[in-house]
This record gives C-alpha cells, sequence and structure tokens, in this order.
C-alpha cells in the first residue's frame, strides 16, 4: 500500500523530494512497486542555492532589534507595555528588504557574501504636538557596536519617515463612542430597540458605534459613526449597519476636546442630539424599519438536503508526493525549472523573490503592495467608505488554512512568524505550496492517426488574508510553459449600507435592496502587486505591440485586389514612466522585453503582460475625495516606471492617515521619467519595475447574502513568455498521453514513431489488449496500479488545525498600522 503524507509528516517532507524527484522522473516506477518508504529518514535535504537574503526576521533577530532599542535609545523614553496615548513604544520589528542593487553580486555574480541584513522598526513616538508613528533603520545584523538605528527615509518620497498618528489614544476614542452612544440611548432605544452596552461590547442585543474618518487634515479626522449590530453569532457586523449616525468633530488629538455634531437618518440631516429628539417626539416623525439579525446572516446551512448532498464532492490526490523540491528553512522551491524564494510581511503577506525559469531571470521581486475597497454611497457612511488593507495588516491576518479545503490535503504548509509588541508572533499553516492538475489539458491534438494530450499541472503558493468582513485568497501560479499567474479571490461579508425607507431617495443608485433594511453598496476593489520583471537580465525595453488594421496592397494580388484590407503589427516602445489601461479589443499586447537577450531566432526574449480570468480594474472614481494621493496607482491597469532603490513599494499602510500628504506618494514614483536606456547619456540603467491592478467592480447583489462568492470575485493578470524560449518548455515536462487509433495505417504524417525502449515501453503497452487495440504511449510518468486511499487523503483530520481563538481584526484602529493598545 501507498501510504500518504499527513500534515504532521510536512517536515520529513521536504527531505523526500529529492529521492521522489529522482525516482519519479528518471525510473518510472514498475508495477507492484512501492514508490517511496516514507518511514525512513534520508540523508539529503534539498538546499537552495543561496541564503534567502529577505527573510523575515527571526525571532532571536528581532528580540535583539528590540533589546538594542530599549538600551541604546533611552532618550527614546520607550515603554514595553503602553497603557495610554502618551507612551512611546516599539510597535513592530521587520526585515528592511535590501537594496537590490546590494543583491545583485551574491545572487547573480557569484558574489560571496550576501548584503547587510537590516531591521526596520515602527515606534510611536510622542513629539511636542502629539502622537506620532515612526521608522527607523536598525542594522547592520547581527547586532554588534557597529550597529545603528537611523531614520528610515530613503524609502519615503514625501522625505519624512514619520506620520502623526490620531487614533494614538485608541480606549479613549472607545470610550467617546461608548458615551456618544450612552448619550443618544433613548433615541437608539425608540428607534433601533437597542442601547450599547458598556459592560459587554459584544453583546449581541446591544449596538456599537464604528468610525469613518470623512474627512483627515494633519493630525485630525471629521468622523461620523453609524451604530451596528455587533452580529458576534455571526460575524456580520458589516451586513448589520443600523440608520443612525453621528458626526464628530475629531481635529484635536486629544480626545478630551472631541466633540459630536449632527445626526443623520432616514434622509434627514439634524444639527444635534436635541434636534433629533425633538423631531422623534412629533407624531408625524418618519420612521424606518431597523436592520435586524438573523438566520439570514448564518453562514452555513446544515440542514438542507438536495439531491446529491448526500454524497461528497470530487477531491484531487497526489499518491506519489510532490514533485517540486522544497528548502524548508531557506523557502526556497524548485519547480520544472521554476525557482523562487518565499518571504512574507507583515503589511503585505507573500512576496516571491529572484524568480527563475530554467535557469534564466524572470522576476526580481512578485508581491502584493496594497488592497484597496472604495465605496460609494449617499449616507454619511458609505459616501466616503474606503479601506487599505495593509493599515490593518494582509500579512499579519493571513491565518491558518484549512486542509483538505483551502488547499489540497496533500498541500505542504508553511508557518509564519512576525514581531510586533515586543513580542514574536506565530501563525502556523498559513501558506500552502501544492502542485494540481487542472480540469482541462495545456495541449491536446486529433491527428489522423492518433491523438495527443498533454495534462496541465500547475504550482500554487496560497495564502488567505482575513481583513475584517473580507477574505482574500491569493495564489501566486505557475505554470510548465513559464507562463506566472497573480489571482485575487475575495469572499466573506460585504460591508453594506443602510437601506432607508424613503421613497424620495434614488433607487438603486449606489446598489440594491438585499433585505429588509439592507441594501448593497457598490465599491472598487483594487489590489495592487509590483512585477519587478528582469527578463533575462535587469535591461529591458517595454513596448506596446499593436494590432491594427490597414488597406495594403501586394504584388501578388494583383490585378483581382488592387488593395486589399488586412492588419498588421505595430509596436510602440513605451518611452516615459506612464500609466497604462488594458486596450480595448484586446487590441495591443504589452511586452517586456530584454534589452540585449535573443532567442534562437534573433527575436528579443519577453514577456507579456496579459489580462487572466475575470475583471482587472482600475478605481471608477477620478480624483478621490478620500483617497487623495494615498493610492494614485489604483487609476490606471499598468505602470511601467523605472526601478529604484529609493522606490521599493507602492503604497506603505500609514498612507491611510495622511492622504494629501502620504508618507508614500505614487505620482511622485510614476513621474514620466525616461525609460530610454540605449541612447548615449542616458543615466537610466534600463531596469524597469511593473505595478498592475487585480480586484473588481463590486455591486453585491442577493446572492451576496450571506456571503460574496470566490467565483464571482476572482480576477488575474498572467505573466507569458514571447519569444522567451526557443520553443514551448512545457513539452519536456508535461505529462500526458499519445493514443494509436486502431488501423492498419501508420508512420508518414501523425503515423506510429519507433518504439521506444525498456520501461517506457512496458509501460506504454500496458493497457493494450492485443495487437489491433489502440495503444497508449505515455510521456512522464503515469499511474500503474490501483491505491487504497486512506481516509487522510480525502478527508483531512481537522485534528491538525491548531490554531487557537486569535484576534481577527474588527477593522477598528487597534491592531493596525497605529498600533495596540491596553488599555490603563
Ligand atoms: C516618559 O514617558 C512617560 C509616560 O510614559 C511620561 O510620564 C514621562 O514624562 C516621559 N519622560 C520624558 C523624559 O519624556
Ligand atoms: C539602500 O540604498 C539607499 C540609497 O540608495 C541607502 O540610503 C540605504 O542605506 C541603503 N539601504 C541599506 C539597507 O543598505
Ligand atoms: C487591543 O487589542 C489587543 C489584542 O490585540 C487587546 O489585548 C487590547 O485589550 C486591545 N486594546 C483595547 C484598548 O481595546
Ligand atoms: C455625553 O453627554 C455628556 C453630558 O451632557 C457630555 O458632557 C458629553 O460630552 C457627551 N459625550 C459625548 C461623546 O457626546
Ligand atoms: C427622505 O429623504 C429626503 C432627503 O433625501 C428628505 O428631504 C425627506 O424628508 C425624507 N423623507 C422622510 C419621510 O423622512
Ligand atoms: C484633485 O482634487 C483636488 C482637490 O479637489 C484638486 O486640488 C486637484 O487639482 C485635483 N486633481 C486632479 C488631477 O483633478
Ligand atoms: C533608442 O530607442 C529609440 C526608440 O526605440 C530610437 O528611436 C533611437 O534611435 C534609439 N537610439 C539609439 C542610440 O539606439
Ligand atoms: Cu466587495
Amino acid at each position: 500500500m501507498i501510504e500518504f503524507r499527513s500534515r504532521s509528516w510536512v517536515l520529513l517532507s521536504s527531505l523526500l523530494v529529492l529521492v521522489l524527484l529522482g525516482g519519479f522522473l528518471i525510473t518510472p516506477f514498475k508495477h507492484g512497486q512501492t514508490p517511496v518508504d516514507y518511514s525512513s529518514k534520508h540523508a539529503d535535504v534539498y538546499k537552495s542555492p543561496r541564503q534567502n537574503v529577505w527573510a523575515e526576521l527571526t525571532a532571536s533577530e528581532a528580540a535583539s532589534v528590540n533589546e538594542y532599542i530599549f538600551k541604546e535609545h533611552a532618550s527614546l523614553n520607550l515603554t514595553k507595555h503602553p497603557k495610554s496615548g502618551r507612551d512611546n513604544f516599539i510597535f513592530g520589528v521587520e526585515t528592511l528588504k535590501p537594496n537590490k542593487t546590494d543583491t545583485i553580486s551574491y545572487l547573480y555574480n557569484d558574489g560571496p557574501s550576501p548584503p547587510e541584513r537590516w531591521a526596520k522598526a515602527a515606534i510611536a513616538q510622542n513629539f511636542d504636538d502629539g502622537p506620532y508613528m515612526a521608522y527607523y533603520m536598525v542594522g547592520p545584523l547581527p547586532i554588534t557596536e557597529d550597529s545603528v538605528m537611523l531614520p528610515l527615509e530613503y524609502i519615503f518620497n514625501s522625505g519624512r519617515n514619520y506620520v502623526k498618528n490620531p487614533v494614538q489614544d485608541w480606549a479613549a476614542i472607545q470610550d467617546f463612542a461608548l458615551a456618544m452612544a450612552e448619550n443618544v440611548s433613548d433615541i437608539t432605544q425608540e428607534l433601533l430597540g437597542a442601547t450599547a452596552n458598556r459592560a459587554d461590547p459584544s453583546d449581541p442585543h446591544g449596538l456599537l458605534a464604528f468610525p469613518r474618518p470623512s474627512r483627515i487634515e494633519t493630525g485630525g479626522f471629521t468622523l461620523w459613526m453609524q451604530f451596528y449590530r455587533p452580529g458576534m453569532g455571526s460575524n456580520a457586523r458589516t451586513l448589520l449597519p443600523q440608520g443612525i449616525y453621528a458626526k464628530v468633530d475629531a481635529t484635536s488629538s486629544d480626545v478630551t476636546k472631541w466633540s459630536v455634531g449632527q445626526f443623520y437618518y432616514n434622509g434627514v440631516l439634524y444639527e444635534s442630539a436635541g434636534d433629533f429628539r425633538t423631531a422623534l417626539a412629533d407624531p408625524n416623525f418618519e420612521r424606518t424599519p431597523a436592520n435586524i439579525d438573523g438566520p439570514w446572516t448564518d453562514t452555513e446551512d446544515f440542514e438542507s438536503k438536495p439531491p446529491g448532498r448526500e454524497l461528497p464532492p470530487p477531491v484531487s490526490i497526489q499518491p506519489y508526493g510532490p514533485r517540486y523540491k522544497f528548502d524548508r528553512k531557506e523557502r526556497f522551491v524548485s519547480w520544472f525549472g521554476f525557482e523562487f524564494y518565499i518571504t512574507t510581511a507583515q503589511a503585505t503577506g507573500v512576496s516571491l523573490f529572484d524568480i527563475r525559469f530554467k535557469g534564466e531571470r524572470v522576476m526580481y521581486e512578485l508581491g502584493l503592495q496594497e488592497a484597496m475597497a472604495h465605496y460609494a454611497g449617499d449616507d454619511p457612511m458609505q459616501g466616503g467608505l474606503e479601506f487599505l488593507d495593509t493599515f490593518f495588516g494582509m500579512g499579519k491576518n493571513a491565518f491558518e488554512l484549512v486542509p483538505g479545503y483551502d488547499c489540497p490535503a496533500y498541500a505542504d504548509y508553511l508557518d509564519v512568524e512576525f514581531h510586533q509588541s515586543q513580542k514574536t508572533h506565530f501563525t502556523p499553516n498559513s501558506i500552502c505550496l501544492f502542485e494540481y492538475t487542472a480540469d482541462y489539458l495545456l495541449s491536446r491534438h486529433t491527428a489522423q492517426y492518433s491523438v495527443t494530450a498533454s495534462r496541465n499541472t500547475f504550482l500554487t503558493v496560497r495564502s488567505v488574508s482575513t481583513v475584517g468582513n473580507y477574505d482574500y485568497t491569493i495564489d501566486y501560479v505557475f505554470y510548465m510553459d513559464g507562463t506566472l499567474e497573480v489571482k485575487v479571490r475575495a469572499s466573506g461579508f460585504i460591508y453594506a449600507a443602510f437601506y432607508t425607507a424613503n421613497n424620495t431617495k434614488s433607487e438603486d443608485e449606489y446598489g440594491h435592496r438585499i433585505h429588509d433594511a439592507l441594501a448593497s453598496s457598490m465599491h472598487d476593489h483594487v489590489i495592487n502587486f509590483k512585477a519587478d520583471l528582469d527578463v533575462a537580465g535587469p535591461k529591458n525595453d517595454m513596448v506596446r505591440m499593436a494590432l491594427e488594421p490597414i488597406t495594403q496592397s501586394y504584388e501578388w494580388d494583383k490585378p483581382e485586389h488592387p488593395e486589399r484590407n488586412t492588419m498588421h503589427l505595430v509596436e510602440y516602445k513605451v518611452t516615459e514612466e506612464a500609466g497604462i489601461d488594458w486596450p480595448k479589443n484586446s487590441g495591443e499586447f504589452y511586452l517586456v522585453y530584454s534589452s540585449d537577450q535573443k532567442n534562437a531566432w534573433g527575436e528579443r526574449k519577453g514577456y507579456r503582460i496579459a489580462s487572466g480570468s475575470g475583471t482587472r480594474p482600475h478605481l471608477t472614481i477620478l480624483n478621490s475625495t478620500t483617497l487623495g494621493d494615498s493610492a494614485r496607482w489604483a487609476e490606471h491597469d499598468i505602470w511601467v516606471l523605472q526601478n529604484k532603490d529609493t522606490e521599493p513599494r507602492s503604497a506603505d499602510p500609514l498612507n491611510y492617515f495622511t492622504p494629501h500628504d502620504p508618507i508614500i506618494d505614487f505620482t511622485k514614483m510614476a513621474d514620466h521619467e525616461n525609460l530610454e536606456h540605449n541612447a548615449s547619456g542616458s543615466s537610466y540603467d534600463g531596469d524597469l519595475v511593473i505595478y498592475f491592478n487585480v480586484g473588481a467592480h463590486h455591486v453585491p447583489h442577493s446572492g451576496d447574502v450571506p456571503n460574496t462568492l470566490m467565483h464571482t470575485s476572482g480576477s488575474s493578470v498572467k505573466f507569458v513568455p514571447h519569444n522567451f524560449n526557443d520553443r514551448d518548455p512545457s513539452r519536456e515536462s508535461v505529462q500526458g498521453v499519445r493514443l494509436q487509433l486502431k488501423g492498419s495505417k501508420s508512420g508518414g504524417f501523425a503515423g506510429e514513431q519507433s518504439e521506444p525502449s525498456g520501461d517506457l515501453k512496458n509501460r506504454m503497452n500496458r493497457r493494450t489488449k492485443g495487437p489491433d487495440t489502440t495503444k497508449a504511449m505515455y510521456f512522464g510518468a503515469t499511474y500503474d496500479k490501483g491505491i487504497k486511499i486512506p481516509l487522510e487523503a480525502l478527508e483531512p483530520s481537522m485534528e491538525e488545525y491548531v490554531s487557537e481563538e486569535h484576534g481577527v481584526t474588527d477593522l477598528s484602529y487597534n491592531g493596525s498600522a497605529a498600533g495596540v493598545w491596553h488599555r490603563e
């Protein structure tokens, strides 16, 4: 019997990969032979060629950085356990990714030593005019007498390493919201049948008040607070907005100076709680029904039994183990020519570095930058609601994956560590790595005497970031022909609008009615990724290859056609930094060509930036009032820029607090700089970088209740080789079969080839019953005997899921990039 790997054997699996690959690819298993003995230990551990220079800090590195800052920078007056907004504290430490230019010699020129290792520290710091969050660089690591702490400025084109923090006194803000709710408890009781419960804020029968900054000035807010029901049973809070809104003057960083102003209810604005109360006392006061929780927000239906539900669905299995090699320590993966390193960051989650295909450079870096959701609506909450989800942390909110559900039962899982508030936090099994065979072929062809079919097996690196109401499944997918795909799918509770039964309001202008007192709220998801393409080396050119109609005359066409209406290719070089949208009618190919490397046919080696599946939108809103300059990358589909050490990211989480003067302003990165490096005298070295967006224009409808479905939200961009190789490189890697059709003809076009020898021949003829029957000629290995499948491979034991109850972000400021606080 062939045994299956279980998750508890995951560590062992990396030891096995080498043996597996050897066994699998070179000596196909013979009938009856047990391919791998999983119970024995193997001496060989797969080793990455180099060390992962982008790896997150280890727990001991982080501890040493924290200790160094405390000891050597006592003047910062840091406390270990902040209890109030006046305390200074180290919020988090993580790896400061090395400058690309400092890695080149180590990665590509056999340089002996890796670049220096540095840490980035985020420190909550009070200055004379209030609280700030400031970034520092600490290094080189390990900490020695030569290590220093410097303001981290070079990666922020604002020239600042700090952002004013308007929510530093989070405990006071919570108390303020509670006091506001208590002050109008007579009104909420009357109109919503509930009040806030100070003793138990998560009381399912109580109310919460949640703030949205409707205007962010330097260092202060104007806020609107809306009431919500907690929806604690279902976690459906964002489906339970209530129709009462309060405006808060929060321009002072001292919360005791905040004050409540206007109220809004049923389309009417009241100047104060008093005016609202007076209006409510009028017997003609117009009410609108409240939005009440109930079974309609439940995410599961445990009861229904439509025909078919009594059987489990098909699942994928992997009886012989994985075919990739994986260095778990360095997080390095090698699979059919692809090689890359995996790393993570608190804000952005998984990134891949040094991606090569068949030994040649493809990308230096591929990773998420920011995930934005921008809403619209005619009420004070939805009217300006916007989220930049790295602010809450796409990495630190990537939780354990559900085995057999998020990823196939046989996937490898990676744990993640991050360092926040002087502690190392451990998230088990939050990245998965697996091969999967598509339900469709990569290639096939039926010829006169034969039919050939090649399976499409791909490799996926997956994580899921749960930011409040939404779960984003983020995939990096590798295909055997050298294609890479970046795919994001969102599911979870929509952030819905309160439905006002006021017939003077225009129907369906911002969404649809989806329950008694609930409306959907249109919003754009624009999710930004960086792809630092180094196609066959760092010097690249981006061109738009247009397909254009033309009227041409050809000598051979005369006299019948003096002119012929046809089409041709026209190349437009992208000569300066620009934001480009997907072309109408897909009428252009966006190609990144090597400036100096050509394939065997003299064509420039290239990769095409192609649209994948779903929609790939940019922001519908022009010059968003809420966003200011904080997310200008959302305004076009694809950006091509000069690559610079000083511009490693398109955004920073703290952009959320300074929309009009963000710490990273993308417009200053995409500022029309020259992309031509061929001319003499050009200071530009030819290394370009691409930023691109995936996402969706989301107009939720009744089918988004209770949860948005992955297939309506899925969106991807692909990077497809274009003359990168001399021919299709997948041919040597794929597994498939060629069937010789019955009949007497052989030879010639698509006829029978000479018989292969040895093992292959044995296997080839395994299923043929006689000389006249169809013959199967397999390429790549095949399954060659029945297997007994353990339950574990079909339905992994959930005992393996080890996470304890954890703090999923509730989209409040506590635990965001603004800090984490404890009560005095
Ligand atoms: C240090 O911080 C505490 C609050 O955490 C404050 O009371 C004290 O005045 C600060 N000292 C200096 C020198 O800034
Ligand atoms: C990266 O390069 C910038 C300037 O190009 C420099 O200021 C910075 O110190 C370098 N970073 C590291 C970690 O060496
Ligand atoms: C902030 O969140 C942490 C958990 O991350 C929790 O322990 C703490 O009590 C919260 N602080 C406040 C003021 O709610
Ligand atoms: C609540 O009412 C009290 C008493 O009128 C007032 O002092 C306080 O400022 C109010 N708080 C809020 C948050 O509205
Ligand atoms: C409905 O909303 C409009 C504003 O859009 C407001 O003028 C009107 O008074 C509201 N009607 C009721 C019945 O509340
Ligand atoms: C964007 O809006 C701001 C504020 O209204 C305005 O100052 C600016 O000129 C606008 N920019 C563009 C490009 O429309
Ligand atoms: C550089 O490229 C541009 C655009 O393709 C071309 O017009 C120009 O002649 C080239 N210059 C040199 C020196 O090759
Ligand atoms: Cu959505």
